[in-house]
């Protein structure tokens, strides 16, 4: 019998401790011809202001607002809001009918713009520019974590991941209710502290840093791993290495630090392919109203699509959608692609 060597041809299933989903790995297809596919690779120069643009500073919104001459980061309520404030009639749950249950959802959506410059993604702004966009991360999590239960911030980055203007900017959704991921992830939080009387990410990140297979980037308080589970070619996970329930505990330096990988992270991944890198990321920390948060640990997802080239993206059809998760690269061959790359930006090279 062959010896199983998961990091070479074999096909292998991983687990995901935060989900508690398992993913099939079958690295020895990772050769297979591809004919399918190719995203559209936008090439154009963008200008520094678009008169155009819907999130420039000083235009109009599609919803009829005027955006200030911001300077910063800048948030605005989302005038196509997923979520809508509660009112005094909005009725609440209604479990009772087993197939047909329903209940009443609240929350707030809002809109982030990185910066006042329509052409620079996160990679390309300076560290005290991202710095200040950790800053807003924060200060909106605490103000929208005052009224709702769960504060997810993300950014849809570039036309492959469903991004509808190329000003940089990400989005908030705050809800009264937890949503599937963050309930998954509490789930198995709080399941692993009480196994082993440790915070699983804080092991987690411990773990990789001491094995140093699967590392894209480190400095002293945070760690980018392709995780053990990745889903995604070349999904990573930033991780805190010291206890952070939320991104509103972070320290001064902390977040400079952030800043710093965020940075570094994200010239990776352009650099890769050489094009602006597509993903879908976000934040996950401790959820609002409720004193059971021992077991959180605070951490960002970053999901691009891309598998080959600018063109090829992955998708998660057929098998991903019926059955499980599958991936043919490595995530060990992905990180060393990663770790390989140069932390100066391509378009300054
Ligand atoms: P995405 O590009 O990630 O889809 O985000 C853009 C968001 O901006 C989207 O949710 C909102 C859309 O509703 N938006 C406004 O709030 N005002 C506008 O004038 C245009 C877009
Ligand atoms: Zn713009």
């Amino acid at each position: 019998m062959l010896a199983m060597n998961p990091t070479e041809h074999h096909p292998h299933r991983r687990h995901n401790p935060l989900s508690g989903e398992w993913i099939l790995v079958s690295p020895h297809r990772a050769l297979r011809p591809w004919q399918g596919a190719k995203e559209t690779v936008s090439e154009e120069v963008k200008p520094a202001y678009d008169e155009t643009c819907y999130l420039c500073p000083g235009n109009e919104r599609i919803g009829g607002e005027k955006n200030p001459v911001y300077s910063g980061p800048y948030a605005f309520k989302n005038d196509f809001a997923a979520l809508l404030t509660a009112t005094d009639n909005t009725s609440n749950q209604n479990h009772t009918d087993e197939l047909f249950q329903q209940e009443a959802a609240h929350g707030e959506c809002r809109v982030i713009c990185f910066s006042p410059r329509h052409d620079l993604s996160l990679p390309e702004m300076e560290l005290p520019a991202i710095r200040k966009v950790v800053d807003l991360w924060s200060d909106q999590t605490t103000e929208l974590g005052n009224t709702y239960r769960w504060v997810q911030i993300f950014e849809n980055k570039g036309a492959a991941m469903g991004c509808s203007n190329p000003h940089p900017h990400g989005q908030i959704w705050a809800s009264d209710f937890l949503p599937n991921e963050a309930t998954k992830e509490d789930i198995h939080q709080a399941a692993y502290l009480k196994r082993h009387g440790s915070n699983l990410l804080l092991d987690y990140a411990q773990s990789e840093i001491e094995k140093n297979q699967r590392i894209v980037a480190i400095n002293d308080d945070w760690v980018v791993v392709v995780p053990y589970w990745a889903t995604w070619p070349f999904e990573t996970l930033l991780l805190p290495r010291t206890p952070i329930k939320r991104l509103s505990d972070l320290t001064d330096s902390q977040r400079d630090h952030l800043a710093d990988i965020l940075k570094r992270l994200l010239t990776r991944y352009d650099n890769l392919f050489e094009t602006s890198f597509p993903y879908s990321m976000g934040w996950h920390g401790a959820p609002f109203q409720t004193d059971a948060i021992d077991h959180w640990q605070l951490h960002a997802h970053f999901y691009p699509p891309l598998l080959r080239s600018a063109s090829i993206k992955k998708f998660m059809v057929g098998y991903e959608m019926l059955a499980n998760a599958q991936r043919d690269l490595t995530a060990e061959q992905a990180a060393t692609q990663l770790g390989a790359l140069s932390e100066i930006h391509y378009t300054k090279q």
